[in-house]
């Protein structure tokens, strides 16, 4: 049986506001961070009000309850991407710490000058920029799966890449801009047959379709709380415990030892090795609220109606003379469309729609060697998620067709 998806907008507070007197909010920026529903809210809520104390250290009834709920939380996350442990599961701030974690411990206690990390000409910055630092510390090669003319990856230029006995293999599943789902299982065996590990960036995946790390056989994976329906200031690094366990700590100091001397120490265990400090814990427990709540609808669902609203918007934008969406076709695409709209430059083109209660996002959306790639300079983009309605859709033209008439296009 299909479900109705316009049942779960009642479960996101924000979405009932206007952003306007008498404009209702169109919230087409779920790439960017998604909306939260009143479950995530409330048991975040619940903590401060009746469980808050420290995790990990009091032998009194907050400071177990706290501790209960923040490592429940962490067994749900487990769960859900199919990690074998729940130690693997390492609570960091966001998918940019994630990788930056994996570059700082990982990379730097594994690999020497020379030695090849590919990554792709479609990665957001924060699975660029980690690696340039690298590169200039410690002169590693970066090499870049080239995007082709229909938005994916040049599979075939991936396989000459991996002749040259790259360490790492780094790259997103999901592209932010283009919508682009990469063969993440395909990829991810090729780098293994290359005697590579891989890195995966979930930050637009894992909250829009079942992503199951040990069917990926997934090295490492990155994701962010905030863009499925959790907090912000709450991501995950998923790592094989073979690899975790022989990293170094990330960053040093309370929590993450289990013996300290004035001029040495002893790590802690897995999974605290790479958690030091008071993490966020109100938001570790919202976190595993997010992820009960997206269980309850269950990934496959929100994919199958996030695939009709990509549908319908493709449609919809390719009868606008002068809208051009980038990237491939609807059947490698997620929910994320971003446009150009000829002769007028993406900033306008929001903030029209904004007028209208349209919340998209213009400019390179943290991908410029992408955009550079493409030729332009920036776009607007909207992307979807399980509240977003066709009827949003249809808004969307119509606002870009009242943009079109403003500019005289
Ligand atoms: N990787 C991808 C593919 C992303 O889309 C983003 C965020 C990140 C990594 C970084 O995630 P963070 O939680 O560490 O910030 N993308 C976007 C976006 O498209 N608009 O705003 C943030």
């Amino acid at each position: 049986m299909k479900l109705n998806f316009a049942q779960y907008r009642n479960d996101f507070p924000i979405l009932g506001r206007e952003v306007r007197p008498g404009i209702q909010l169109v919230y087409l920026d779920s790439a960017a961070t998604s909306q939260k529903p009143l479950v995530v809210i409330e048991s975040m809520n619940d903590y401060y009000r009746n469980h808050n104390a420290n995790i990990h250290r009091g032998i009194h009834v907050l400071a177990e309850e706290a501790t209960q709920a923040y490592e429940e939380s962490r067994q749900k996350i487990a769960r859900f991407i199919g990690a074998r442990h729940a130690r693997e599961i390492i609570f960091t701030r966001n998918t940019t710490e994630s990788i930056n974690l994996v570059a700082y411990s990982w990379a730097r206690s594994n690999l020497k000058r020379g030695d090849l990390v590919i990554l792709t000409e479609m990665e957001h910055h924060s699975n660029l920029v980690p690696w340039h630092i690298l590169a200039e510390e410690r002169g590693i090669r970066l090499e870049f799966i080239p995007v082709t003319d229909d938005g994916l990856l040049d599979q075939e230029a991936y396989h000459q890449l991996l002749q040259q006995n790259p360490r790492l293999v780094a790259f997103l599943h999901m592209s932010n801009v283009l919508g682009t789902i990469n063969p993440a299982k395909d990829m991810i065996a090729a780098a293994h047959q290359a005697g590579a590990i891989a890195l995966l960036d979930g930050a637009q995946s894992v909250p829009h379709f079942p992503v199951d790390v040990q069917d990926l056989d997934a090295d490492f994976m990155a994701f962010s709380a905030h863009k499925m329906v959790g907090p912000t200031g709450i991501g995950v690094l998923y790592g094989k415990e073979s690899l975790l366990s022989a990293m170094p700590p990330f960053l040093g100091g309370g929590d993450m030892i289990k013996k300290v001397h004035l001029h040495s120490f002893v790590p802690n265990d897995l999974p605290y090795k790479f958690e030091a400090g008071t993490p966020a814990i109100a938001e570790a427990i919202g976190f595993g609220a997010a992820v009960d709540y997206l269980s309850s609808i269950g990934m496959e669902n929100i994919a199958i109606h996030e695939r009709e609203l990509i549908m319908y918007a493709l449609e919809s934008l390719n009868e606008i003379k002068g809208v051009d969406v980038l990237g491939p076709s609807a059947s490698h695409k997620g929910g994320v469309a971003a446009f150009t709209v000829k002769g007028i430059h993406p900033h306008d083109v929001s903030q029209i729609l904004d007028s209208e209660g349209l919340a998209v996002r213009a400019g390179h959306h943290c991908a410029m060697p992408l955009h550079e790639k493409l030729n332009i300079q920036a776009s607007t983009r909207a992307s979807f998620y399980l509240y977003n309605t066709p009827e949003e859709i249809d808004k969307l033209a119509a606002a870009l067709l009242k943009v079109k008439k403003v500019f005289g296009e």
